[in-house]
């Protein structure tokens, strides 16, 4: 099991023990099934050179416009040729469409081995790749597992700056940055400065996987090299983001189902951990303006964080019109300087 519903490791997600019994049948997903054609697909790119300043990182899982629809494709085209086979209708393909339990049916069928950063790693294309699955009426043959290990490497623990990784191939889920920046509501104080620079997941402990990074020259990936916005998005932009903007820009990409909102808050979070005076007009806007209370909490933070004298200035500005309780905590907290107690392992701040 990659994390315990007991130590509460997937308490983001609502996952329950009901769940994990239906991601482990593959006939909830089609009646009949007799066997899972388990497939990976390789993506990451190199980053574009020359980041320029205030702009955030976006996990290279999320340059892809199209990645569904590319995945979707090439489990369709072969899902096809199965049911030619069959003679009949005799598949069903998953894609995140489906509760499975991805990584450990994808191990099961021989195409590849889970790492202690809990991701799947392909020995042809390392962990840098998505899983989709065809649940088939055909019974199969299944490939042997791939009998390898992570040995004594533990080099994504070490890399991992929030501690979310214990070492034993387990995730403690909450305090996965990946997790943090998809919240819909407040990110924990105390895990804000662990953010970094994080605008949409987070890819550190896979940079530094060797079979990741042996893989990378041989990787056959269907997505194209990304756009320099894609990886690198404008801090200023992202954090006036507006609905209308933001579904032409991300409904096709893997950013495109928390909502703008949270964008915004992310943009804050890290235009606050990159201590850029630059960003203070712009964060000083939001907190007085942005129609979404948990973007103004966010941008007071930011402020707390760079606390120059217009930083400051702003948020006992924003106290004196602030109507909101959460948003008036956020002042309160930033205007003192943001003093956080060091972030433990637990408890963590309630989510
Ligand atoms: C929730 C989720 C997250 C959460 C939790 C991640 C985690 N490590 O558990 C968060 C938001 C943190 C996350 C982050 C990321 N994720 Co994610 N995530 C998922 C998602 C949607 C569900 C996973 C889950 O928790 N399932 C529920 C629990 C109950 O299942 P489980 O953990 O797999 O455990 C079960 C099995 O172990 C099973 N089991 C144990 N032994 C056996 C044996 C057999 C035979 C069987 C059948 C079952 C079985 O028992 C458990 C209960 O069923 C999957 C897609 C999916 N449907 O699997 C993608 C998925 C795991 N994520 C993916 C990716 C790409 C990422 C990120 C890299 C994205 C990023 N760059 O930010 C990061 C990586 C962070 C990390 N170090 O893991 C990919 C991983 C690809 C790979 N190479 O492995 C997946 C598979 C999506 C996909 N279709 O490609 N993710
Ligand atoms: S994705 Fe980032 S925060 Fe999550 S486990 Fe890996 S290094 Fe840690
Ligand atoms: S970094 Fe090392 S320990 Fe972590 S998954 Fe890769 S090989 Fe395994």
């Amino acid at each position: 099991m990659i994390g315990s519903f007991e130590r509460g490791d997937l308490e983001t997600w609502r996952y329950g023990s009901a769940y994990a019994a239906s991601a482990s049948d593959p006939s909830r997903v089609l009646r009949d099934a007799k066997a899972v054609v388990c497939v990976a697909v390789a993506y990451g790119a190199e980053p574009p050179p020359n980041r320029p300043p205030l702009t955030g990182r976006v996990s290279n899982y999320a340059w892809p416009q199209d990645y569904h629809a590319t995945l979707r494709g090439l489990l369709l085209e072969l899902a096809s040729t199965i049911d030619a086979y069959a003679g009949a209708p005799a598949t069903k393909i998953a894609c995140d469409t489906a509760p499975l339990a991805e990584r450990a049916r994808a191990a099961q069928a021989g195409v590849g081995w889970i790492g202690k950063h809990t991701n799947l790693i392909s020995p042809a294309a390392g962990s840098y790749v998505f899983l989709g699955e065809i649940v088939t009426t055909v019974p199969l043959a299944a490939d042997p597992p791939v009998k390898k290990s992570c040995g004594s490497c533990a080099r994504c623990v070490a890399a991992c700056p929030t501690g979310a990784l214990r070492g034993d191939y387990t995730i403690d889920a909450r305090r996965c940055i990946s997790d943090l920046v998809q919240r819909t509501g407040p990110i924990p104080r105390a895990m804000r400065p662990l953010v970094g620079d994080w605008v949409w997941g987070c890819d550190l402990c896979q940079i530094v996987c060797p079979p990741t990074q042996q893989a990378a020259g041989s990787r056959l990936s269907p997505f194209g090299a990304p756009a320099h916005e894609s990886a690198y998005p404008d801090l200023i932009a992202l954090l006036h983001l507006k609905s209308a903007e933001y579904r032409r820009r991300y409904r096709r990409s893997a950013i495109g189902w928390r909502g703008a909102a949270v964008l915004r808050r992310n943009a804050a979070i890290v235009l606050g951990n990159l201590l850029d005076r630059a960003a203070v007009p712009d964060l000083s806007r939001a907190l007085g303006s942005d129609p979404h209370p948990m973007v103004r909490g966010a941008a007071a933070w930011a402020l707390g964080r760079i606390a120059s004298p217009p930083a400051l200035e702003a948020l006992r500005a924003a106290a004196r019109t602030e109507s909101d309780a959460d948003v008036l905590s956020e002042i309160s907290s930033a205007s003192r300087g943001n003093v956080e107690p060091p972030p433990e392992r637990s408890p963590l701040e309630p989510m």
